[in-house]
């Protein structure tokens, strides 16, 4: 599956807009089959939950998009596809009374082959079920439960608001009967040689033609459907310095052009050595941020506008990185990161793969992570799934330069080593050139983990002068300064710091270590800042968060997550300064 693109042999209608919108609540029995009842009206893509008054933040189960379109006249000869860039957690796609496609994964793209079911000129009703439901056979997982009173509820482990709906873009696309269904692109460099591997799947029996494009001009070609072409002097793609090539392939009959299909390469390398991250051979140092897809009325619907606001308040901070917590971002924001030189951390959905993890603050009693009742061999074959799409979506982006296939999962528990090891091993053999890592939590030091040595790269969230050692910089940075030089001493390979945050009230001032204040989450990151300094292996920092974001009803959060640097409506903060200045070096 590639990505929906026009090119001479193919087209797009975007279906982006309004559609009609019903919440389920049983009363209608296959809406699809008619008019969905009701005026409501749902924009796409967003998140439904705080569009209406009053908002649907309780809703669980199935809500029903529906919209009309007409099939382009000229769209015969061609294979008509329907792609949905995300459906969260799960869609089920109606083209009148049929059923086309079921996908469950809130994250990453589906498609369905309509050439059989529509014809060109006609039009159709297009009926969407989506399912905002989380169990432990989902990424991420979750629990539906009823109450004694009868309420039901969605439980889950992660921090951030369960949004769903269409959150990215639907389309239509044609693809011609020999088409070209997938390409994987990798590179190398031969001294100052650039060498772009590729390899095209194609539907049907035609010539491949291979051209690598710079601007228009040609920097090498190649034909058959596997091969490698050498770029003498080649521009590398750098970090903060991003440059990209084009590949075109083209498929040929004779002399007729069958199909051309053409994506953006950027030659770079990425390796680990030791203690060090190299990107182009050279070492690499993150700066930057965990994020969310996350924004007032929107919620996780991805918008352009928002997008490159981000992408400008993380420049203006010095940063160079970012990851993209708790799940794959919008296919648009990594392509904007390949233009822009952003370098990536593409992280999974494995989010809240850990019962014990608001108990390990609490105190509360120990409940096994990783057996029959919770994540069990039907959770990992989904987290095996969801590993392969997002390795297809995003293997040709320049930009990822490691995946992290979960966060902070119970890693210290029986069953966790077994559970994880085949995780790591299909990684591997989906993707050999990347480097792998995962986020470790703050309750599980060196001593009782069970996965690191698996990892290329061991990730860290820490929050020592927050969860622990609140209002004590003090101990916090001796603590944080021991752990860190255990990691580095026990494991001898990249450690990066991917969490580090205390939440704050935007506004709240104090002139001492006062939690909450301004002042005690700029101090918090000079504190952090000094000890990162003093461990070799520390290769990286991301704060956490870029911004505050919405999460789930419970007292633990006030209207949401405040360790923003940014607020919701990205104002920075004190904090935001203080990184600045160091990330700037000013
Ligand atoms: C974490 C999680 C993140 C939370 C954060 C917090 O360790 O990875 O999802 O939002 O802590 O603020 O507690």
């Amino acid at each position: 599956m590639v990505k929906p693109i026009e090119t001479p042999t193919r087209e797009i209608k975007n279906l982006d807009g309004l559609w009609r919108f019903l919440p389920d609540t049983g009363d209608v029995a296959e809406p699809w089959k008619a008019v969905l009842p009701g005026s409501l009206e749902c924009p796409v893509p967003a998140s439904y939950n705080d569009i209406f008054v009053p908002s649907l933040r309780e809703h669980l189960g199935k809500v029903w998009y529906q919209r009309d379109v007409r099939i382009p006249r000229g769209w015969s000869d061609q294979r008509i596809f329907i792609r949905f860039d995300s459906a969260t957690h799960a869609g089920e796609v109606y083209i009148d009374d049929t059923l086309v496609v079921k996908h469950i994964g809130g994250y990453l793209p589906f498609e369905a082959d309509l050439t059989q079911k529509v014809k060109p000129g006609q039009q159709v009703r297009i009926t969407v079920g989506v399912d905002n439901t989380l169990t432990n056979e989902t990424i991420p997982p979750g629990q539906l439960l009823t109450n004694q009173y009868g309420k039901k509820q969605q439980k889950y482990w992660h921090d951030f608001f369960n949004f769903a709906g269409l959150h990215r873009s639907v389309r239509l696309f044609t693809k011609p009967l020999i088409a070209v269904e997938d390409v994987t692109v990798t590179t190398d460099l031969d001294g100052s040689t650039g060498v772009v591997n590729y390899n095209v799947k194609i539907a049907g029996d035609a010539r491949v033609e291979v051209d690598l494009l710079d601007v228009d001009q040609s920097a090498g070609s190649s034909s058959g459907a596997k091969g490698s072409i050498r770029v003498k002097d080649a521009k590398l793609w750098q970090p903060g310095a991003a440059y990209l090539y084009t590949l075109r392939v083209r498929l040929y009959n004779n002399s007729t052009l069958d199909d051309e299909y053409t994506l953006p390469v950027g030659i770079r390398t990425v390796r680990v050595e030791g203690t060090q991250i190299l990107i182009n051979n050279k070492p690499f140092y993150f700066t930057g941020f965990g994020k969310h897809e996350d924004a007032p009325v929107k919620g996780k619907g991805h918008d352009d506008a928002w997008m490159v606001h981000d992408f400008e308040l993380m420049k203006w901070t010095g940063a160079n990185s970012f990851r993209t917590s708790h799940y794959p971002y919008a296919e648009d924001v990594l392509d904007y990161a390949d233009r822009h030189g952003w370098v990536v951390i593409d992280e999974t959905p494995a989010v809240g793969l850990n019962l014990n993890i608001g108990g390990g603050i609490f105190g509360l009693d120990f409940k096994p992570t990783f057996s029959e009742d919770f994540a069990n061999s039907r959770t990992q074959a989904a987290h095996k799934q969801v590993l392969r799409e997002l390795v297809q979506r995003d293997k040709n982006h320049p930009s990822v330069v490691l995946w992290c296939i979960t966060n902070e999962p119970g890693s210290n528990e029986d069953g966790a080593r077994e559970y994880f090891e085949p995780l790591v091993k299909l990684t591997r053999e989906l993707d050999p050139t990347r480097p792998i890592t995962y986020t470790n939590l703050q309750m599980v030091p060196p001593e009782t983990d069970r996965i690191a040595d698996l990892f290329d790269v061991i990730g860290l969230n820490r929050y020592f002068g927050w969860y622990e050692f609140v209002g004590d910089f003090h101990s916090a940075e001796k603590k944080l300064e021991a752990e860190l030089l255990e990691w580095e001493r026990r494991f001898k390979r990249p450690l990066l710091m991917l969490e580090y945050g205390t939440d704050t009230v935007a506004g709240l001032h104090s002139t001492g270590e006062t939690p909450w204040s301004e002042e005690y989450q700029s101090g918090f990151y000079d504190l952090y800042h000094r000890v990162f300094d003093r461990v070799e292996a520390l290769r990286g920092e991301q704060v956490w968060n870029f911004a505050d974001f919405a999460t789930g009803p419970g007292i633990f959060r006030v209207d949401g997550n405040k360790k923003g640097v940014f607020t919701r409506d990205r104002k920075p903060k004190l904090a935001a300064h203080t990184l600045r200045k160091r990330w700037l070096k000013q």
